[in-house]
């Protein structure tokens, strides 16, 4: 039996299961989250969706995602399965940790190459470009209804983790998933107008702030940008808003490594995304301060200030790019 119609069973045969992604979550984990939510309700089984802190504003119009709820308030019923979604490890799953009972099993399924095989039952796809794409792989592999509702889930994980079929791990595949998820139900133009087109001011505010700080090495062939804590109080925003900001510095022409660095609500951790336009594996540099993703695309957490988290990181970026 492959993985995906052993996992399928599994499901089945629990009678509520708890849906999770990982911290910040993106619209690849609340895409995947809904998407799955809706598969298991079809076939009778109860969800639970859960996740470390609030799903952006962005993903809010997506088809089911009032459900949702933050692990702090805990679990509404035991659940006899976990399904662990777009996380490539158990920590980041941070507080929804605190409320799963230890005797259940867990589900892992994901994309990222880093991920530590974690579950009781593991199917990581290091190829497919986002966890949505993995799901559209297991609806047709276990034969369950594309809803309009699942595809539009499912559009919205796949655009998203692909930057609008624009990073390198959009594939042919990609694009054939895509079609049968329009085919399916999904609207390409209000999907991408809800997340791309409606910017709010005191975003494109903030962003302001933010590209002001904009600072390069090696000839601007590594670019990065902060945001900080008392931008987002004169902006009245919050990290929720920043999750494409990394694509400000790493866009700029001749930039080979973008970087953006967060401080996040002051608790002294300095939150790093990179992002890589040529040969150098962020995965790799992320996973020496204790982070990962994927070879072009990946994030860490430093303690200490801006200015320290800039001095480590970067440092370890121009030794990537000096040993290639
Ligand atoms: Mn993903």
């Amino acid at each position: 039996m492959g993985i995906e119609k052993e996992i399928w069973a599994e499901i089945k045969a629990a009678k509520r299961i708890l849906i999770t992604a990982h911290e910040r979550v993106d619209g690849d984990g609340i895409g995947s989250e809904l998407a799955l939510r809706q598969m298991a309700l079809e076939a009778g089984v109860e969800v639970e969706i859960v996740n470390d802190g609030e799903v952006p504003a962005t993903y809010r119009f997506l088809p089911g995602v009032e459900t949702v709820r933050v692990a702090a308030g805990g679990l509404e019923k035991p659940v006899d399965l976990v399904v662990s979604l777009d996380s490539a490890t158990r920590q980041r799953l941070r507080s929804v940790n605190d409320i799963i009972q230890p005797e259940v099993r867990i589900v892992n399924i994901d994309h990222h190459i880093s991920n530590t095989n974690f579950g009781d039952l593991n199917w990581v796809d290091g190829e497919a470009s986002s966890t949505g794409e993995m799901l559209f792989a297991f609806a047709r592999a276990n034969d369950l209804n594309l809803s309009p509702e699942i595809a539009t889930c499912l559009y919205a994980a796949i655009i998203t983790d692909t930057g609008r079929f624009c990073y390198s791990n959009t594939q042919p595949k990609t694009h054939r998933v895509i079609a049968e998820l329009i085919e399916a139900g999904a609207r390409p133009s209000e999907i991408s107008r809800r997340i791309y087109r409606e910017e709010r001011l005191n975003v494109l505010n903030l962003k302001r702030l933010a590209t002001a700080t904009l600072d390069f090495r090696l000839n601007g062939a590594i670019a990065w940008m902060d945001v900080t804590a008392d931008m987002h109080r004169q902006t009245e925003t919050d990290y929720l808003d920043t999750q494409d900001f990394v694509d400000i510095p790493k866009s700029i022409k001749g930039a080979k490594v973008g970087l953006l660095f967060r401080e996040i609500a002051g608790d002294g951790r300095i939150r790093v995304s990179l992002r890589s336009e040529g040969h150098v594996d962020v995965n790799r540099i992320a996973e020496k301060f204790g982070g990962g993703g994927h070879i072009r695309a990946a994030g860490c957490t430093v303690e200490g200030t801006l200015a320290e988290a800039h001095e480590k990181v970067l440092a370890e970026v121009v030794k990537a790019m000096e040993s290639q």
